[in-house]
């Protein structure tokens, strides 16, 4: 509200000047190229001006325990007010801290969407109300003239990699089974896809469910693989590392070694590294959780009216089993 009275106080200042009448004093207008989200601080807003509404999706994995802390560690560095909630793996609960923040005039929203379909209505409030919105992580099916820009990871090429390893450790081919992340998130979308795409037509996927990105969904799921598919399995694509370590559970319980089985995995968390150590993974697709920077630092710019890139991907890389006893200690998640 007070953003859009400012706004017209602008609009009504120029049309004023444009007639010859005297310009009121200040404030300063948005810039011209922003299409919506420049605050009233326009061009000069500083970090103590930022209120950030971050509905995180959850807590369901490694990744997303650093992805939280990295908001909150970076939001106290810059003096940033955070709003931030969990939703608990449920879209409905992002949707209604969305609109609490949206009635609180908070500066930018940063949303991690569980899903990527379903957010049109919000993300059209939150333009209403002059609010900008950072997809974070995952991605929308949203126009992208709905939010400012989407920053995270490229989560077919993520698939992609995993693809790769498989084709080099299966150069006979044979059967591989798939833990999917939460069903119709971005991950897990674009993870499935990118598998697909680059894997060799001599491997064939036996089956594919979600753990929904959890450890004690992992677990059972693979149980389930082991039972149905006795004898038949040459590999296992995890979506994270999390449904990995629950299935190595299973795998264990099950008399398999490390080793009998090719098994790759994303994210790139400690607990990932650690089964890369004990022989479990062969390799695991870097996913980079540690975004509080980047997003407090494109909706800085968002405020203060600069256009910002429409997407931003993380740059990352794949690692290998040889490499985890030395990098181990230096991983910061
Ligand atoms: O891979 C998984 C988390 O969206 C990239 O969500 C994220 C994924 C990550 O639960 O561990």
């Amino acid at each position: 509200m007070l953003k859009k009275l400012v706004f017209l106080f602008v609009v009504a200042s120029v049309v004023l000047t444009a007639c010859g009448g005297a310009a009121p004093a200040e404030p300063a207008a948005p810039a011209s190229n922003a299409p919506f989200g420049a605050a009233s601080c326009a061009p000069n807003c500083t970090y103590a001006d930022m209120v950030l509404c971050y509905p995180q999706l959850g807590a369901e994995s490694d990744w997303r325990t650093a992805n939280s802390a990295s908001f909150k560690e970076t939001a106290d560095q810059l003096g940033v007010k955070l709003i931030f909630s969990d939703a608990q793996q449920k879209q409905e609960n992002q949707i209604s801290a969305m609109r609490s923040c949206i009635q609180q005039g908070v500066s930018v929203i940063a949303l991690p969407p569980v899903v990527e379909t379903g957010w049109d209505a919000v993300l059209q409030e939150a333009q209403d109300a002059n609010i900008p919105v950072i997809v974070v992580d995952r991605s929308v099916t949203a126009d992208p003239s709905m939010y400012a820009t989407h920053i995270g990871s490229d989560m077919v090429l993520e698939g992609k990699r995993a693809a790769a390893e498989f084709n080099k450790l299966l150069p006979n081919g044979g059967n591989v089974l798939e833990l999917s992340g939460t069903t119709g998130s971005g991950a897990a979308v674009g993870r499935a896809e990118g598998f697909r795409a680059d894997l060799n037509s001599n491997i064939k996927i036996l089956d594919s469910q979600t753990g929904n990105f959890t450890r004690a969904e992992g677990k059972p799921v693979m149980e389930a693989f082991l039972k149905k598919y006795e004898g038949q399995i040459d590999g296992v694509f995890f979506h994270n590392d999390d449904m990995a370590i629950g299935a190595v559970e299973a795998i264990k319980a099950a008399g398999i070694q490390p080793g009998d089985l090719v098994m790759i995995s994303v994210d790139g968390t400690r607990g990932g590294f650690q089964l890369m150590l004990d022989g479990w993974l062969q390799a695991d697709v870097e996913c980079n959780p540690l975004l509080g920077p980047q997003v407090m630092d494109l909706g800085l710019k968002l405020m203060n009216g600069q256009e910002i890139p429409k997407e931003e991907l993380t740059d990352e890389q794949t690692y290998y089993a040889d490499q985890a006893e030395e990098l181990l200690p230096t991983r910061k998640y």
